[in-house]
């Protein structure tokens, strides 16, 4: 049945619909199965991600073709399809009503992924009237929070050098606290890998306390303060608010430099937001693992790594994982900088769309994967500012010296970025950064080919 004639309006012009302020819209590239024509496809996928199915219902009513999604644009050359979803369609809570991820997520990428005259629909952007961006929680804690208790300027703070304990499993709960203690002998920033939770070997109740008394000693060795992202991602939420509760007591005055971890693509929307509205004094911080599945550029469903990162600050995420844009071991390319700007600017336009976010706090961009000393530099100059969560595992645990010359090494490459100085000229003068050369010789070879000699290793 071709539904185009309802569920397409290809006279709707994107600049009315924003102005009118009373729709998301969202960007896809989509390709109908062959036999299907394109607007033909693309109506019966607005139809099924709202009001309609793939007959006629004798219950429709007026109303109801009042709220009929519409696909406003196509492009069958490049696969391009834009719909227009009125703000109705999506579910709002009877608590207090505001809306909600699940229901986006429901009806924008939900049955129309199964679609059997549907090839594949994947989406690179979508927009948020005012309207919308009032009723999502956003972040409740941010960037300047972290540098309020670092003792740094609240704007434009810098970097926070940050590791993630490794190895990922297998350390029982005292080797778990020398590795922190030793890496906040030099660096800011500790998060859980993200499987480390309540295993046999190390139970939370033994290893947290540990975990708090080696950040104090280390805050009594250094001076400074120090920030530890728990893991509590869990199926039930009784259970991830008991493993928060626990952490809390267990900080006790600390429990301000404690943030907590979900992995909110394996974990979903539910998971995320349950963690910030019960703890809205933490800092929130979202890691993605599982995302690559829809996100790697490879996979023609789902969505984009942006549209990931977009999301996620809707929900409240005070930082979400944002990749390396190539200069660290997961999937990624420079021009993957709009994941971050759009997450931490206040107005930004994206792939398809402009967003304003009419001060909803920021997203911190976290850089994560296969990142060490000698990547930073490039990655900066990449990316146009410092101002993020830096977390480097191997880059810190695999330094030659220690985990604090690691964590040495990374603040050092910030600061030869900052300077604007040559690294090899910064290695000289800088010893744990010079010694990642040593640790890392492999990125060393690519990045400065002739380090040996300049440096007389
Ligand atoms: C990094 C990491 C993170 C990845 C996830 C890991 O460790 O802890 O989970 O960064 O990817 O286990 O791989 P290394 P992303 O520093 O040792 O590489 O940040 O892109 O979501
Ligand atoms: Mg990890």
């Amino acid at each position: 049945m071709d539904q185009s004639q309802r569920y397409a309006d290809l006279s709707l012009t994107e600049a009315d619909l924003i102005k009118g302020g009373k729709h998301i819209l969202v960007a896809y590239k989509m390709k109908p199965k062959p036999g299907h024509g394109y607007l033909e496809g693309a109506a019966h996928f607005a139809a099924e991600s709202s009001t309609g199915t793939n007959v006629d219902v004798s219950t429709t009513d007026d109303f109801t073709k009042g709220v009929d999604a519409l696909v406003y644009l196509i492009d069958e050359a490049t696969n391009e399809m834009r719909i227009a979803y009125p703000l109705e369609l999506f579910d709002r809570n009877i608590t207090d009503g505001r809306m909600m991820i699940v229901s986006f997520l429901t009806l924008v990428i939900g049955n129309n992924q199964g679609m059997g005259d549907i090839e594949h629909a994947k989406i690179y952007d979508f927009f948020m009237p005012a309207r919308a961006i009032q009723l999502f929680d956003g972040p409740s804690k941010d960037i300047s929070d972290l540098w309020r208790i670092l003792g740094r300027p609240v704007k434009d703070g810098g970097y926070i050098s940050g590791t993630i304990i490794k190895p990922k499993l297998g350390l029982r709960p005292e080797p778990f606290a020398q590795a922190a203690y030793q890496f906040w002998l030099g660096g800011d920033f500790i998060k859980n890998d993200e499987p480390q939770g309540n295993q046999v070997f190390a139970p939370m109740g033994k290893t947290i306390p540990l975990v708090v008394d080696a950040m104090r000693r280390a805050m009594d060795e250094t001076g400074e303060a120090k920030l530890f992202s728990m893991n509590i991602t869990a199926d039930d939420h009784f259970e991830m608010c008991a493993r928060a509760d626990f952490a809390l007591a267990a900080f006790g005055p600390d429990a301000d430099k404690l943030a907590f971890l979900v992995d909110g693509f394996v974990g979903g929307p539910g998971m995320v937001t349950t963690a910030r509205r019960q703890y809205p004094n933490q800092y929130l911080h979202y890691h993605r693992a599982g995302h690559g599945m829809i996100t790697s550029p490879s996979a023609k469903r789902g969505y984009d790594a942006y549209v990931l990162a977009k999301m996620s600050r809707l929900q409240g995420a005070s930082g979400i994982h944002v990749g390396t844009m190539g200069y660290g071991k997961m999937e990624g390319g420079k021009d993957d900088r709009a994941i971050a700007y759009v997450i931490e600017r206040d107005s930004y336009t994206g792939p398809a769309y402009h967003q304003e976010w009419y001060g909803m706090k920021p997203t911190t961009p976290i850089i994560s994967g296969g990142m060490n000393a000698l990547r930073l530099p490039g990655f900066f100059q990449n990316l146009g500012h410092g101002n993020v969560i830096n977390t480097a595992g191997g880059g810190s645990y695999g330094h030659i010296d220690s985990p604090a010359a690691g964590a040495i090494s990374l603040r050092q490459a910030y600061e030869c970025w900052k300077a604007g100085a040559d690294p090899i000229e910064w290695a000289r003068e800088h010893r744990e950064f010079a010694r990642a050369f040593e640790s890392f010789p492999g990125d060393a070879d690519n990045l400065f080919p002739g380090w040996r000699d300049k440096l007389g290793v």
